[in-house]
């Protein structure tokens, strides 16, 4: 099944391609099928802006779109940078630039107060009227220095404990296996086969 990642997101994009193929899926881009499309993320979680940004690509393209918001929420800092991720320090910033801000932000904060986890609501929806929204997080912990040089955004600074590497350090599958985003795309997977009531799933 053909479903177009509603995504401007390079990065986001080639995780989708990587976690859908296996779940029998092909992933297409935006620019794949020709089209360009900018939604203003106007919601308040996570799951209102994936669900805006599902529904305008599907109705653009006559595809069924898979959409995913995610960002990085850190206890220290009230949950920021929140639904405000992709944008924290403004537009203008690079991600080692927004992972720096983060950094300099926590200097005086000890690693035991350093909790964070990422989250990602992911909503597809097609012509048919069809519906689902998941979601999942994963928990982590706020590095004191940037390391390793795979994945994007705030991947070097995202501690995962139980292999104590940042997401950037590990190699693309084994975050795949663990991360916000590879557990919300397997349970929409789940979800859309019908196997469960995706309803119940947060
Ligand atoms: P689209 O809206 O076009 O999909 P975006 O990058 O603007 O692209 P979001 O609004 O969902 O998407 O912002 C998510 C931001 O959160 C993203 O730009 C990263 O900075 C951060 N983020 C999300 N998942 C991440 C991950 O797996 N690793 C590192 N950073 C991540």
């Amino acid at each position: 099944m053909r479903v177009l990642v509603a995504s401007n997101n390079p990065h986001k994009l080639e995780e989708f391609r990587r976690i859908l193929h296996p779940l029998g899926y092909t992933a297409v881009s935006p620019a794949d099928e020709g089209i360009a499309v900018e939604v203003e993320e106007t919601g308040r979680t996570f799951e209102e802006n994936a669900r805006l940004k599902a529904r305008a690509f599907a109705s653009r393209s006559g595809l069924p779109a898979v959409a995913d918001d995610s960002g990085l929420i850190i206890d220290a800092l009230d949950g920021e940078p929140g639904i405000y991720s992709a944008r924290y320090g403004g537009p203008g910033l690079t991600d080692a630039a927004r992972c720096r801000l983060i950094l300099d932000r926590l200097s005086d904060v000890p690693l035991a107060n350093r909790s964070a986890r990422f989250a990602a609501s992911i909503t597809y929806a097609d012509q048919g009227g069809r519906e689902i929204t998941v979601g999942a997080r994963v928990e982590g912990v706020i590095a004191h220095e940037p390391r390793g040089v795979d994945g994007f955004g705030y991947d070097p600074i995202f501690l995962y404990p139980p292999t104590g590497k940042t997401f950037a350090e590990m190699a693309p599958a084994q975050k795949d296996a663990v991360s916000h985003r590879g557990a919300a795309l397997r349970r929409l997977a789940e979800a859309l086969s019908g196997r469960f009531d995706a309803g119940i799933l947060r």
